[in-house]
């Protein structure tokens, strides 16, 4: 597969102003990062970079024999009808991406002309957005999905993938990101395509967010999700995979559903929402405010259907999460894995994910 990264006005001074904002690392480093990202996924990347409108115009057009596109426009991203008519005129898989959160700043940031002619925005994630780019596009191309959505919410909404033979069983996988709107079901996407590969039907589902986002919503929209799903496929073996904030949504889902769930798989969850606003790290502020709008501070597990896959040196959510329902609970803890190569689908925890999986949806 062949990328084209795109970047536009002032973005060439990455790494030497603003770094509050934009961070230390120059456009050169950038593109020296993303050449290894890619090719860490077995993408080839090609770049670009222009201050001027009508050049960037020129650089969509010329964009032969890539599979993709990875652009950051800039500040042309909340005036140029251009580039966006140009990427739709291509026809190529686009990714908008935004260093900054575009949608926490001056409020005509959070205004893309360009980002209805791509197939996704990711912003706010600092320069790690255009290695999630480079996966989305790669995941995108690797099996079909549909967009369905579940509910009236522009975020209720998610991706069904469905494997080429016989049915194993469904599985709802829940993205993380300790709630906030910046963080997006891409990130669940590699599991999502692996499982259908062996398989599985799978509900890559998302759900509102951010400030949109106070309990009940997420909670309410999971199970909106899973109802939905439920109807669409009736009697189908089911599953919920859910990964650190989406693995709290899940097993308070899976404790609501447990007639129906033969598995809650938590990587790397939270479950005890008030430990976690106690700690003062990472994620404790976003813990409190969803205690304060009424969530259930600790969770218990679904008994003898709960696996729990934890790093014991994870930093952002601690292994205690998962150690303390080891009565009830299949807990795994390893080592070196970290809190997001639990995501992929090539590290050793996966095998053992996958035979529960096939132990359970039967
Ligand atoms: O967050 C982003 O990536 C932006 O696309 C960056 C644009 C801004 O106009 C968009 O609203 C959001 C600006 C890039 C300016 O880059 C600088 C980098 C270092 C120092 C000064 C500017």
């Amino acid at each position: 597969m062949r990328v084209l990264v795109l970047n536009g006005p002032n973005l060439n001074l990455l790494g030497t102003r603003e770094p509050d904002v934009y961070g230390d690392t120059t456009l050169e480093d950038l593109e020296g990062l993303i050449e290894g990202w890619g090719a860490g996924l077995g993408i080839e990347t090609l770049f670009s970079q222009s201050n001027h409108e009508g050049e960037l115009v020129d650089a969509i057009h010329r964009a032969d024999g890539v599979d993709g596109l990875i652009i950051n426009p800039g500040a042309l991203t909340h005036t140029s009808r251009s580039i966006g008519d140009a990427i739709s005129s291509v026809g190529l898989p686009a990714v908008e991406v935004h260093i900054s959160n575009v949608r926490q700043r001056e409020p005509w940031r959070a205004i893309s002309l360009v980002g209805p002619s791509c197939v996704r925005t990711i912003f706010g994630r600092g320069i790690g957005g255009y290695q999630d780019a480079l996966r989305h596009l790669q995941n995108r191309a690797a099996t079909p999905f549909e967009t369905v959505g579940y509910g009236p919410h522009s975020d209720n909404v998610g991706d069904i993938r469905r494997p080429d033979g016989e049915v194993a069983g469904l599985v709802v996988l829940i993205h993380g990101g300790l709630w906030r709107q910046e963080y997006e079901r891409d990130s669940t996407e590699t599991l999502a395509v692996d499982l259908t590969d062996r398989g599985y039907i799978t509900w890559n589902i998302e759900y509102r967010r951010g400030r949109q986002g106070s309990w009940p919503a997420p909670a309410h929209d999971v199970v909106s999700a899973m109802d939905f799903i439920a109807r669409e496929m009736p009697g189908v073996p089911t599953g919920i995979m859910g990964h650190s904030a989406g693995g709290h949504l899940g097993l308070w889902a899976a404790g609501r559903r447990t007639d129906d769930i033969r598995l809650f798989v938590g990587l790397a969850p939270i479950t005890d929402l008030a430990a976690m606003a106690r700690a003062g790290g990472v994620g404790s502020r976003d813990a409190q405010s969803l205690l304060d709008s009424g969530a259930p501070p600790a969770l218990d597990p679904i008994d003898g259907r709960t696996l729990l896959v934890h790093d014991e040196t994870d930093e952002i959510v601690p292994v205690s999460h998962s150690t303390r329902l080891s009565t009830g609970s299949r807990t795994e803890v390893v080592t070196g894995l970290g809190h997001f190569p639990v995501l992929d689908p090539k590290r050793e925890h996966w095998p053992l994910v996958v035979a529960e999986l096939g132990k359970a949806l039967v």
